[in-house]
């Protein structure tokens, strides 16, 4: 399969790695994104790997992705649970969208259980640590492909 991919990453998960553990492993997001990219090379795709702790830079990268990916992955961090703007962004966004959470939001605070993006989400994967990315960008080649 050509064609290209996002995965984009919301605030402090460029963080990851350095604090918590117990709840989000001793992995780095770039040491994640290394896994990525040579998943993505062993299936001939191409792909954006993003972060930014603004907001408005995950809008604007889910509208760059109209225009060019073939589907999104994204794990919107502490965003999942308070962004309507972000929701409303991956509304026009036409393509699958693979919402992944390190933790299983559901087993913590009860603030964390609502999240906005998955009402626009094809499927949502939780609780499965750094290989929750791995498994969502396998599937993703897979629902790409078809
Ligand atoms: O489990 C996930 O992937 C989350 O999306 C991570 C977010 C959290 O707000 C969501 O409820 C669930 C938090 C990311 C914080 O990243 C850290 C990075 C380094 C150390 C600690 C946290």
């Amino acid at each position: 399969m050509s064609g290209l991919i996002y995965i984009i990453n919301g605030p402090n998960l460029n963080l990851l790695g350095q604090r918590e553990p117990e709840i989000y492993g001793t992995t780095t997001l770039k040491d994640i994104e290394n896994i990525c990219l040579q998943i993505a090379k062993k299936n001939n795709i191409n792909l954006k790997f993003l972060q930014s702790n603004a907001e408005h830079d995950l809008i604007n990268w889910i509208h760059d992705a109209r225009q060019e990916a073939k589907g999104l992955i994204i794990n919107p961090a502490a965003y999942s649970h308070t962004s309507i703007a972000i929701l409303d962004a991956l509304t026009l966004f036409e393509e699958p969208i693979i919402e992944v959470h390190i933790s299983n939001i559901h087993k913590r605070e009860s603030f964390r259980h609502h999240s906005y993006v998955s009402q626009k989400s094809t499927a949502v994967i939780a609780g499965f640590g750094i290989d929750g990315y791995e498994i969502a960008l396998e599937k993703m080649i897979s629902l790409c492909s078809n």
